[in-house]
């Protein structure tokens, strides 16, 4: 894990658009601010979401093709605090469905918070939790018995590129049988105005969450970044639908990374690229599918119409 980090680390900043991968973000303070996040007036992805799973539960549970007869199997990729999931969860034990809850989140700390937290508040629910990156745990669900339903929310997939995602979905899809089932949370393409805020926002909660990578690579890869001398910058156009984070250099500065051996040179202005965050609308996520096993079969949205749930199915 941590040579991993090292050598990510070095390559993205050896090239001559220096770009650091965002799944570096969730330490466990990075854990932390994405909470701060997903609370903060700006942020209206989480809120989005959550109004969907609060008041389309019923949907949700019909799009899903499940009985009382049948044991099936609810998958988080990426579960994080869950909070949006438990309220389908609830009303699952409620209506007394037969399955088991298994999260899988690369954050350890995230995973034992969320089980002792659903051990506390749907105490006849079955959880299992998996730690992983995600796209490494595919492999195992082929051999998955049960009926699987696959959560994958919060827009997670938009750090992925088009490519990447691609690649993503066809695995997922080779993974599933024809009863399987995914649920796909997606941002949608609106304007510059409602989502550039959500990554730029007045109290300064996005800037920390992105400074707080130079801080780990200080902390584990023995570095001096002075985070004091880095600017946080965001980007957004609706034509091209892509949020994009960047670190900026207010000045020339070398950085010493200790545990490389190797110093970095920023020229003033010079950015690091630290996260795509993309949005959809139908035509994206059908170009994603088409040459997977995958189709859309759903859709449920909030009153806003800011965000999407697909339904993806064989
Ligand atoms: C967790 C990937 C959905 O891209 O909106 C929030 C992460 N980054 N603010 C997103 C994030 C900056 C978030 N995702």
């Amino acid at each position: 894990m941590k040579e991993k980090f090292k050598k990510d680390v070095n390559e993205g900043l050896s090239k001559t658009s220096k770009a650091l991968p965002s799944k570096y973000f969730y330490d466990a303070i990075g854990d932390q601010i994405f909470v701060k996040i997903m609370h903060m007036p700006e942020y209206y992805l989480t809120r989005a979401e959550h109004e969907i799973f609060k008041n389309k539960t019923n949907e949700i549970i019909t799009s899903l093709n499940i009985n009382k007869d049948i044991k099936f199997d609810i998958i988080e990729l990426g579960a994080g605090d869950g909070i949006k999931t438990k309220l389908l969860l609830r009303d699952l034990v409620e209506k007394e469905y037969q399955f088991k809850y298994l999260p899988i989140d690369i954050s350890k700390d995230a995973l034992n918070n969320l089980k002792t937290s659903l051990n506390k508040e749907i105490k006849t629910l079955e959880v299992e939790t998996k730690q992983g990156d995600y796209f490494n745990v595919l492999d195992d669900l082929k051999s998955h018995k049960n009926k699987k339903i696959i959560l994958f929310l919060g827009s997670n997939i938009g750090n992925m590129s088009d490519d990447e995602a691609k690649q993503f979905l066809e695995k997922l899809g080779n993974a599933m049988h024809k009863e399987d089932i995914i649920l796909l949370g997606a941002d949608l393409i609106k304007n510059k105005d409602i989502v550039l805020p959500a990554y730029s926002d007045e109290s300064g909660v996005t800037k920390s969450f992105n400074l707080n990578l130079l801080t780990r690579i200080n902390k584990e890869l023995e570095a001096n970044f002075d985070v004091d001398k880095f600017n946080h910058l965001a980007t957004y156009t609706e034509s091209e639908g892509i949020a994009r984070s960047f670190l900026v250099s207010k000045e020339r500065q070398e950085v010493e990374i200790k545990s490389l051996q190797k110093s970095f040179l920023f020229d003033k202005d010079e950015k690091i690229h630290t996260e795509d965050s993309r949005k959809y609308n139908n035509e994206i996520i059908e170009g994603l599918l088409a040459n997977t096993s995958l189709k859309i079969s759903g859709k449920l949205s909030d009153s806003n119409k800011y965000f999407a749930d697909y339904i993806l199915t064989k």
